[in-house]
């Protein structure tokens, strides 16, 4: 069995340099695997039952078409751009969809996957901020604004975001998400998989009298990282 485990792609179009070479990373690398698990953020933004998603993300969305077709399991954490995507990644490609985290059972070991937008509990402006964006979306989608103007509204809900979690920048991201693995480690967790915070990172975690692997898939912003489960190896690699 071979697993692949990605996160913050942060799509925003089909075009541009990053999309084509995540597009060549799927057709080379991912096709391979017999599982996929996205931990959320592959898309910058989603939104439901809008037309012109499918038209925007089109390679993405046949490439995971022809995927799920050839029986490959797509697992879907969803992140805190791509919210949107769950009930259509069910319908579309059968996708396991879970909302938060998860306790998993992968090569034998009890594996923790979350995508990683609720690990830094002070970030105050982001926890307020994150319902009431939703709200206001989900809002506009109910009065049947015209789909380019929702997807407007998307695009910038998306670059919001972003400015909260750079409001961060002074504290230790990496620790804090190493002492969160540290204590699901505690809890019963081996291996902790997180993203969100774009830090690419493998360690071993001590906790107590326990010992686990906490691994981070970083993005593909900056790092072009991913992760891989085979043959029970737990990998950290970066797509050149
Ligand atoms: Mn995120």
């Amino acid at each position: 069995m071979k697993a692949i485990f990605v996160s913050d792609v942060h799509l925003k179009n089909s075009t541009d340099e990053r999309s084509l070479r995540f597009l060549k990373f799927l057709n080379e690398t991912a096709q391979s695997a017999d599982a996929l698990f996205i931990l959320g953020d592959l898309f910058d933004y989603w939104l439901p039952e809008n037309p012109l998603m499918e038209e925007n993300f089109a390679p993405f969305i046949r490439w995971l078409d022809d995927y799920s077709a050839r029986s490959g399991k797509i697992v879907y954490l969803l992140g805190n751009h791509d919210f949107f995507i769950g009930d259509f990644s069910k319908r579309r490609w059968r996708a396991e969809l879970y909302s938060g985290d998860c306790l998993l059972n992968l090569g034998g070991k009890n594996v923790y996957l979350a995508h990683g937008d609720r690990v830094y509990q002070k970030d105050y402006g982001y926890r307020l901020l994150r319902p009431i964006l939703r709200n206001r979306l989900t809002r506009a989608l109910a009065q049947g604004l015209p789909y380019s103007l929702t997807f407007k509204m998307a695009q910038k809900v998306s670059r919001t975001s972003r400015v909260y979690t750079t409001l961060h920048k002074n504290v230790d991201c990496k620790k804090i998400y190493r002492d969160f693995a540290g204590e699901k480690i505690l809890k019963g967790a081996d291996v902790v998989i997180l993203g969100h915070n774009h830090l690419p990172d493998f360690a071993e975690i001590e906790a107590g009298s326990r010992k686990g692997l906490y691994i981070n898939t970083g993005d593909w912003l900056t790092q072009y990282s991913y992760v891989t489960l085979q043959e029970n190896r737990w990998e950290l690699k970066y797509w050149k």
